[in-house]
């Protein structure tokens, strides 16, 4: 590569990511079951309640569910290449356990399809993004069950059959990992944190991940076109001093999110693993089964980036950063978003290589953005955002995406997180927003839903057209 060949390769799929249950709302229209969203208004870190409350803006997000076509022609008008978007478990199967898919969900699904074909651009879909179906977390405790394996494979089944011949990129489970944390929100698992064991854990995370790979099989067996991908949660850690212990603390963070990818794409259960299970009591339950159905590897890695954080061998150390889901010590040397994330744009630098040089399989980043609370003003007489620190945050981490490329990673894409202003994951509330169209709904559930463009649209637009040229 010279220095000036372009830094991102031709056909770099530009986009932005959202998820059904932070975009869709309609929760019990066209025959919807009731997913585990519904019943956490206060976000999926917290304790769920009994059935959907008022104060759950989720129930009705920013009403993708009938304002698809009109938000579309607005990523398209930025010129988006790609849009990754969820399909909601619970409007394919309302409950999760039944035989018989639901055709209005399928037809929804359909009609986001056709919209998107209109203006050329590219699905991407992620069939569970914190989104089983509740049915299938009170019954069953989620994927504590083996049986939510069969009944994902259905799932993932039905989407490829209907969807196959015009979707080529899927992801199985978003943030994969995130389960070690937020094992509700992420695997359905009903037993309340405090009360799980470890066992019960990692036998739910083996259930998951024999289920993934099972989608795999299934997917190449309908369309060997489609390419499958796992997506997981990153973070870099860095060691908080150079003492070789922290180091060694650092190691074995890593160790507990690389064995997502790890098994993705070895299709076996890495060394460090198998000792972690064996000094910790857990023995898992694998059968002959399941370890033919885990060589079934991905196409390609997917992954979120926000943050980076640190890592003590002291345990007297503080872990934990206001605000942050996966634990870890705070860097002294980053600034934070107003939520405690710890911005790093050289951090993903250092995942994209760390990720290429141990799988070396093309590499996806499906979430980077950062959330901020926005003002509407009126300039010219026209409603906007001057979000002059969304750029600015993107920008850095863009330009560090460029040097990756020219590290030699192999990278499929890039979407930004929540390119209309959605309602967040972690807080439930609309007032952490990340998009470039920003959404007149407050947290008080008021507002006339009304889209209006920021100043950031235009930045991505001209990020897109000169295919990361302007940055
Ligand atoms: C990721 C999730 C998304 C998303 C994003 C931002 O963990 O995959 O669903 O919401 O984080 O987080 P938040 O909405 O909490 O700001």
């Amino acid at each position: 590569m010279t220095d000036t060949a372009p830094r991102f390769p031709e056909g770099f799929l530009w986009g932005g990511a959202t998820a059904a249950n932070q975009i869709e709302g309609a929760y019990a229209e066209g025959g919807k079951g009731l997913s585990i969203q519904d019943v956490t208004p206060q976000g999926i870190m917290f304790p769920r309640v009994d059935g959907p409350t008022e104060d759950n803006l989720k129930l009705e997000a920013i009403d993708f569910y009938h304002r698809y076509a009109e938000d579309i022609a607005l990523f398209a008008e930025m010129g988006f290449k790609v849009f990754r978007f969820s399909i909601a478990w619970s409007r394919i199967f309302p409950l999760g356990d039944e035989e018989t898919p639901n055709e209005d969900g399928l037809a929804f699904y359909d009609r986001v399809l056709d919209e998107l074909e209109k203006h050329g651009i590219e699905p991407l879909i992620t069939l569970s993004h914190y989104e089983t179906p509740l049915h299938l977390a009170e019954k069953y405790d989620g994927w504590v069950n083996r049986d939510l394996i069969g009944f994902y494979e259905r799932y993932a089944r039905t989407c490829f059959e209907r969807y196959g011949d015009r979707v080529k990129y899927w992801l199985t489970f978003n943030e994969i990992n995130s389960v070690l944390h937020i094992p509700f929100g992420s695997g359905g698992i009903n037993t309340p944190k405090e009360q799980l064991s470890e066992q019960d854990l990692y036998q739910a995370i083996h259930h998951e991940l024999v289920a993934s790979a099972r989608a795999t099989r299934v997917a190449k067996e309908i369309n060997p076109e489609m390419q499958i991908g796992c997506m997981v949660l990153s973070m870099p850690i860095y060691p908080l001093t150079p003492n070789p212990d922290d180091a060694v603390a650092v190691m074995n963070a890593d160790h507990a999110n690389l064995m997502f990818s790890d098994v993705h794409v070895r299709g076996y259960y890495p060394g460090y693993a198998k000792r972690f299970f064996r000094e910790n009591g857990i023995e898992l339950n694998i059968t002959d089964q399941d370890a033919e159905d885990l060589t079934n590897t991905v196409d390609f890695v997917s992954f979120s980036y926000y943050m980076s954080i640190c890592e003590s061998g002291d345990p007297t150390v503080k872990a934990d950063g206001p605000g942050n889901i996966m634990g870890g010590v705070p860097n002294p040397t980053l600034e934070a978003s107003e939520w405690g994330w710890q911005i790093d744009p050289q951090g993903l630098r250092i995942v994209l290589n760390q990720f290429w040089d141990r799988w070396q399989k093309p590499l996806f980043i499906v979430e980077n953005g950062l959330g901020a609370k926005d003002q509407l003003v009126e300039v010219d007489g026209v409603k906007t955002v001057e979000d002059d620190y969304r750029i600015a945050y993107l920008n850095d981490h863009l330009v560090q995406v460029g040097e990756a490329i020219a590290d030699g990673v192999n990278l499929l894409g890039y979407t930004t997180w929540g390119p209309i202003d959605l309602i967040s994951a972690s807080t439930a509330q609309v007032s952490k927003r990340y998009g470039f169209i920003y959404v007149d709904r407050n947290d008080d559930g008021t507002g006339s839903l009304d889209r209006y463009k920021k100043k950031s649209f235009d930045w991505y637009a001209e990020v897109i057209r000169t295919n990361g040229g302007s940055l």
